[in-house]
């Protein structure tokens, strides 16, 4: 087809006219604030609606590469939704936000000496050019991002309830620390050691309370670097300790940082997962990350010392014929006989070199005897205790009982090192050969005259155990979990800065809620301090101690002027994204983080709509499953910290999730292995040239490095947003990822330019839609159409929205060529608007409406062209089809019976005889015997 200029009519939907109406559309909805969501109180206060919605997006990190064509897929389809609801009524808050510290910024920054605030103001700037293209229909008011002091003043601030609050595990609540203090105060509360709160110094107080606050100091062990003088992640350290960047010796340090005590709140994270609508992928690894394990305590006499276990099966203690220690494991060198001693100081030097993952892989069972015997408390019989690195420190007491019976890794070892094993659950007929970790009978478990399991389910078992340990005071009933409290400071730069003090001691002091935001100070550099290579012995000196003016402070914290040093390390990322949902309730309010109203209308529980156990939070929130624990878990965690201390009506943040596909693109290398320019890519008979070079091709990610990007800048160029936004949503279901393909994009922009054609005429622009009444076979396809795109729309099933309106159009295309009735084209706008918005408005505007279609009407559909009133029935007789007969849509199976047999040809072929079987196949056909 040619594409000469000349022959294009000045009105077809091209790209040009696409660009031009979606410029004019963006403007109109800025000038109009067609997006803004009214607040019922405050400064966006307005008219609020009981129905609303609020529908979230996982804020972008700006990176300096802007967006490719994979980033919108979520960003569109969070609009569409927002759409569909704002145009049936409802009051929409949907808004766009940028989670803006990081590292890239600050690594560029150390490159080039700019700083990272400029950097990311610029990619910001990309961002919000990009977006605004897109026609993304957001509350520009209600845009925050996390680098901002009025932001990050309510994060510090945030911060500070944490700190000024413990949990209180009887009330199975966070509480007010001042509250704790009374309780220590007036004795209600025991003190350590019998002394008296107000005989306590200050530090010593601070030193008590930490033990309890949900944010506290801890020495935490990290690798440090000190040739890159920085705190590297395990998957940045080699096998062989040393720094992947560089090659520097890694060495494990504790550092006093900050953590979270988010495990205090381990069983609500979980229990309250039976409360959100989320994939059931993303709860079930929250449970494996939290990680609930019932079991017991068990203590095991060692002379005067014991060992305290952990075990999830007490039922098997009768089969428990050996210990392990973990190497590391404090007990060890108490109870360890002298003649021991050089084997287990070997041992523990080569544990030492092992990284956790190594030790928990099923390798070969490694060990060493330490000399000493342990007595099973359930038969009295003394059991050797080893020291072996499959036992790790971190997990439970360190410590375990080892069931070579129905454990594999304590079946292994005592394979290896030869030691009994006793069964104490039946296994299966045939078993043998290895651990039996099924149910069955409890076999080998019985006291003289006393206890006995025997014949028991490992439940029941497992429960008599428990009884039995505690009533005889060797053990006790508990639940452990994986989950371990965060760790909460950086040495960087680019993060907020915490929002307290120390005094000399080294005591940490909140600072007062009015001097907040405590901001970042300007530094000259912002690469950390390096250190000898090999001197293991220096501290990590992020880049803020460098800020020397800013690091010491005078202040009267009340009692008279005192120098403080300030903490120079920062908050991780995770920070700012764990409460955006509320800023975005309301951005400018100054005296809160959140005003209560505003958060009760936009994110309280609502139990009539829900159910009664509603959690509230925002209705829907897309992003991608790779923030399935972390982000998911701290923001949980933070929005029940503040929900516990009266800050807020709901107890989750997201009541909805749902997880958007990914855009993947085909990437082509040549024969030397490098990436060639996708977008030059030729295919000839299923094989690929570029520069006439044959080239491999490999599917995966798009991304620079791949040198496969698509831009939707291009995109927009070349066909207009409203055709991106069309082909995206048409790619496939939301939650399947999906191959890119710009050459697809034409049949999406062909759907557009027919629509716009059975509407407008190219030539002169003028309406081509007439008065004419639709027939009644088109009135049905058209309700039909919108019941299933209503449908489509609200289970964000936009393809098949899609879909529905191209066969809608088509058929105008073919029944009215001489022009649209008015009915088709202005259900066909209004349905589109969701996915098209631009387009759809300039059509409904030529249709003659003023204004915009953002708020509606959304078309209804009309029961009485949805139900199909008459069938036509094809007769066999015998097999063959003789004769066909309509009836009533509701006619019953006697009525359609009868019908086909008074049908003229059938009766004279069954001709007064009887029928041997008359078959009506509902909807389908009648089937005649004779
Ligand atoms: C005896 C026993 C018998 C066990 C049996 C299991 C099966 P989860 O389910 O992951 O919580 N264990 C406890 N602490 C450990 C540690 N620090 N390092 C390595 N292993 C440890 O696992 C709990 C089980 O893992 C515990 O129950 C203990 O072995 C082991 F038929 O005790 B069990």
């Amino acid at each position: 087809m040619s594409t000469d200029a000349a022959e294009i009519p000045a009105y077809r939907y091209t790209a040009e006219l696409a660009n031009q109406i979606e410029e004019r559309w963006q403007r109109y909805w800025e000038d109009h604030g067609t997006y803004h969501a009214p607040n019922p109180v405050g400064a966006l206060k307005g008219d609020v609606p009981a129905d609303k919605l609020f529908v979230q997006d996982m804020f972008p990190y700006p990176s300096g590469a802007g967006l490719h064509v994979g980033h919108p897929l979520g960003f569109i389809g969070t609009d569409v939704f927002a759409r569909y609801h704002r145009m049936n009524g409802r009051n929409v808050l949907h808004t766009m936000g940028f989670d803006a510290f990081g590292l890239p910024a600050e690594q560029y920054a150390v490159k080039t000496g700019q700083h990272p605030r400029k950097t990311t103001e610029e990619n910001i700037n990309t961002y919000l050019r990009q977006i605004r293209r897109l026609g993304l229909g957001h509350d520009e008011r209600r845009r925050i991002s996390t680098i901002d002091p009025e932001y990050y003043k309510w994060t510090q601030w945030i911060f500070l309830q944490i700190f000024n609050s413990w949990y209180d595990v009887d009330a199975r609540k966070a509480r007010p620390i001042a509250e704790l203090i009374s309780q220590f105060e007036s004795g209600e509360r025991d003190v350590e050691g019998g002394r008296k709160w107000s005989e306590l110094s200050f530090a010593d107080q601070q030193r008590i309370l930490g033990e309890f606050r949900l944010a506290y100091m801890s020495e935490a062990p990290v690798n440090w670097c000190p040739g890159l003088g920085t705190v590297l992640a395990n998957e940045e350290v080699t096998a062989d300790g040393r720094s992947e960047r560089g090659n520097f010796p890694v060495f494990r340090k504790s550092l006093r940082q900050w953590m979270m005590r988010i495990t205090a709140y381990s069983d609500r994270l979980i229990d309250d997962l039976d409360r959100l609508d989320w994939p059931d992928k993303v709860k079930a690894m929250q449970r494996n990350w939290i990680g609930r394990s019932h079991g017991a305590r068990v203590r095991f006499a060692v002379g005067d010392e014991s060992i305290e276990v952990f075990t999830t099966r007490p039922d098997t203690l009768f089969g428990a014929t050996y210990m392990v220690l973990a190497p590391e494991h404090q007990l060890v060198d108490q109870i360890a006989t002298p003649d021991r001693v050089a084997d287990i100081a070997a041992y523990r030097r080569a544990a030492s070199l092992k990284s956790e993952l190594d030790r928990q892989e099923n390798k070969e069972k490694t060990g060493v005897f330490i000399g000493a015997y342990a007595t099973n408390p359930v038969n009295g019989k003394e059991i050797p205790v080893y020291i072996a690195d499959y036992v790790l420190m971190g997990y439970g007491t360190g410590a375990i009982m080892a069931v070579p019976g129905q454990d594999q890794r304590d079946w292994d070892f005592a394979k290896k090192f030869d030691l009994p094993i006793i069964r104490t659950v039946q296994p299966s007929e045939g078993f043998e050969g290895e651990a039996f970790t099924g149910d069955g009978p409890a076999v080998n478990s019985r006291q003289e005259n006393g206890l006995s399991l025997d014949g028991m389910a490992i439940d029941d078992a497992k429960k008599t155990m428990i009884g039995w340990l505690e009533e005889n005071g060797h053990g006790h009933g508990t639940v452990q979990f994986k989950l371990r409290d965060w760790l909460f400071s950086r040495q960087r730069y680019w993060g907020e800065p915490f929002p307290v003090v120390y005094d000399e001691a080294g005591t940490a002091i909140a600072l007062p809620e009015s001097m907040l935001p405590i901001e970042l100070p300007e530094v000259d550099d912002y690469s950390p301090r390096t250190f000898d290579p090999e001197d293991a012995n220096t501290e990590p000196s992020p880049p803020l101690s460098r800020a020397t003016e800013w690091t010491t402070i005078e202040l009267d914290l009340g009692d008279g002027l005192k120098t403080y040093r300030r903490d120079t390390n920062t908050m991780p990322n995770w920070a700012g994204s764990c409460w955006y949902q509320l800023r975005y309730v309301d951005p400018v309010e100054t005296e809160r983080f959140v005003n209560p109203e505003n958060e009760k209308y936009w994110l309280g529980p609502r139990t009539a709509e829900h159910g009664p156990t509603d959690p509230g939070g925002v209705d829907l929130y897309i992003g991608g499953v790779e923030h399935a624990v972390l982000h998911l878990l701290y923001s949980r965690f933070w929005q029940k910290v503040l929900f516990d201390l009266g800050h807020l009506t709901g107890d989750e943040p997201y009541r909805r999730l749902f997880n958007q596909g990914y855009i993947q693109a085909y990437a082509y290398t040549d024969a030397r292995g490098f990436y060639v320019p996708a977008a030059e890519v030729v295919e000839e008979n299923g094989k690929f040239f570029h520069n006439g070079e044959e080239v491999n091709r490999e599917y995966g990610k798009m991304g620079k490095s791949l040198n496969n990007v698509v831009t939707p800048d291009e995109m927009c160029e070349k066909y207009g947003a409203d055709t991106f936004r069309f082909y995206e949503m048409s790619m496939g279901p939301m939650d399947v990822s999906r191959p890119w393909a710009t050459k697809d994009v034409v049949g999406a922009q062909r759907f557009m330019q027919r629509l716009w054609r059975n509407l407008v005429d190219e030539t002169d622009g003028s309406l081509r839609v007439t008065d004419e009444e639709a027939s009644v076979e088109a009135l049905r396809l058209l309700h039909k159409t919108i019941a299933g795109v209503h449908d489509d729309y609200a289970n964000l099933r936009y393809n098949t929205a899609g879909a529905k309106l191209i066969e809608l159009n088509n058929y105008v295309t073919k029944h009215y060529s001489s022009g649209t009735p008015r009915a088709l084209a202005e259900a066909l706008v209004l349905m589109l608007a969701p996915q098209a918005p631009h387009v759809a408005e300039e059509l409904w505007s030529k249709l003659g409406n003023d204004g915009s279609l953002a708020h509606g009407p959304f078309p209804k559909a009309d029961e009485q062209y949805l139900v199909e009133d008459t069938v036509e029935y094809p007769i066999q007789v015998n097999g063959k089809v003789r004769s066909r007969v309509v009836v009533s849509a509701s006619a019953s199976q006697d009525e359609i019976k009868a019908a086909a047999l008074s049908e003229e040809k059938i009766a004279e072929l069954v001709a007064g005889g009887e029928p041997r079987k008359v078959i009506v196949v509902p909807g389908r056909l009648v089937n005649i015997v004779l």
